[in-house]
């Protein structure tokens, strides 16, 4: 019996791909919306290991770094590949997407006004090696890694949703990238939830950029 709870700021950040992966396996979760007040007054900050959110409580257990909680949801939950060779590979790709990220977070925090038309440019570069990963699983009709969703599934969803926001026709020259956002965004649970106006309300940057 898990009893998650969540701390992190009212935006998609770092958490919107652990939000994903909870909601889709319909495991519950208690989300403590964290507000520039409540982090000013330090408590919290306090008890955070790098002084930073995301959080996730299990009980006693406390747990920061987005992709460690990832991918203890992953061991947890059975989304971390088959075997060694498909849990090692879908850390590649995780990192991958973080790399992604760093990038995206730069562009968004430091560079919007000056950098958004190289930002896009440069884009297919970070897009196109996990269009080749899907070709080479499956001919692309599958998942990341393997035939079952994992925590990186969840996590390049979510790098591309934002991209898809950004730019829309970002995935354009990546059919089977495109594909694959549509089918996970039709699993029923993400449906429901991308639908929602929980989701729909809540900024993906802290800055209103995106
Ligand atoms: N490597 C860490 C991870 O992946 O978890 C990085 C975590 C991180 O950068 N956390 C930021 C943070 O806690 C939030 S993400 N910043 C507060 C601090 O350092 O004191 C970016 C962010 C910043 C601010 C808001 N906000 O004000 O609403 C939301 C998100």
């Amino acid at each position: 019996m898990t009893n998650y709870e969540i701390y992190y700021f009212p935006v998609q950040g770092r958490i919107e791909s652990t939000y994903l992966l909870l909601t889709d396996q319909g495991i519950p979760f208690k989300k403590h919306i964290v507000t520039s007040e409540i982090w000013g007054k330090g408590d919290l900050k306090g008890k955070c290991a790098f002084g930073q959110l995301p959080l996730l409580q299990d009980g006693e257990f406390k747990l920061n770094q987005s992709n460690a909680i990832l991918r203890f949801l992953g061991r947890q939950h059975g989304l971390y590949g088959k075997d060694n060779k498909e849990a090692a590979l879908t850390d590649m790709v995780n990192d991958g997407v973080d790399d992604c990220r760093t990038k995206y977070f730069k562009f968004i925090y430091s560079d919007y006004d000056i950098g958004k038309q190289q930002y896009i440019k440069d884009l297919p570069g970070c897009l196109s090696p996990f269009e080749k990963l899907l070709q080479k699983n499956r001919n692309g009709s599958s998942f990341i890694v393997g035939d079952k969703i994992s925590f990186a599934d969840y996590n390049l969803f979510q790098l591309l949703q934002v991209h898809l926001v950004l730019t829309p026709d970002c995935l354009k020259d990546f059919p089977l990238l495109k594909a694959y956002v549509s089918r996970i965004a039709s699993r029923p649970r993400i449906k429901a939830y991308l639908d929602s106006d929980e989701y729909k309300s809540r900024p993906i940057n802290a800055n209103g950029k995106q």
